[in-house]
């Protein structure tokens, strides 16, 4: 696993190389392009590259979408047909998670029951290496639900995702996914 760290770097990396190859090539074309040319003369060649990347472009969403639609974030699991393992019932108050229970087993499937008492709170789920893995909005007067199967045992976060006041950055509960018989 690539610390987050590690990650928002590259980003940045990949942004800056970006930012100057674009910027190279606005300062390319003002520095070699001579001369005026009428609009007509230049016309059909515009149209022809327009359609030309156009094609280029549905054919890179077309590879795109087929190569990502399966693994997209929302597993199978978001609509079950079986019944949950175990159902934790989940409140969110100004600030803290209250949970029937903090410690869940790996491997099975979890429904959360999401509600809130007071304002609007966002129940995120991270794994131990800080990675978000599920997230549903925590609502007064009404339960979301949210199906989660977690992958390995170990200690997770339960996180506040929608700012909810004065404490909400330590809105947060650990919890335990221990290894299932
Ligand atoms: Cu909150």
């Amino acid at each position: 696993m690539v610390p987050l760290g590690a990650r928002q770097d590259l980003v940045l990396v990949l942004f800056a190389t970006m930012v100057t190859a674009i910027g190279a090539v606005f300062v390319w074309v003002a520095l070699t392009a001579r001369g005026r040319l009428e609009y007509q003369a230049v016309r059909p060649h515009g149209y022809f590259l327009r359609s030309w990347w156009f094609g280029v472009l549905l054919a890179l969403c077309a590879f795109g979408f087929v190569v990502s639609l399966a693994s997209l974030p929302y597993p199978a699991e978001a609509n079950p047909t079986r019944a949950p393992a175990l159902q934790v019932r989940v409140k969110g108050v100004q600030w803290a998670w209250l949970l029937s229970t903090d410690r869940v087993p790996a491997g099975r499937l979890i429904e959360f029951e999401v509600t809130a008492t007071d304002v609007n709170h966002g129940f995120g789920i991270y794994s131990p290496h800080g990675v978000l893995l599920g997230q549903v909005q925590a609502m007064p007067g009404y339960v979301n639900h949210l199906f989660f199967r977690f992958p390995h045992p170990g200690v997770y976060l339960i996180r506040c995702m929608e700012y909810c006041g004065a404490e909400h950055p330590y809105m947060l509960m650990p919890l335990t996914v221990y290894q299932a018989s």
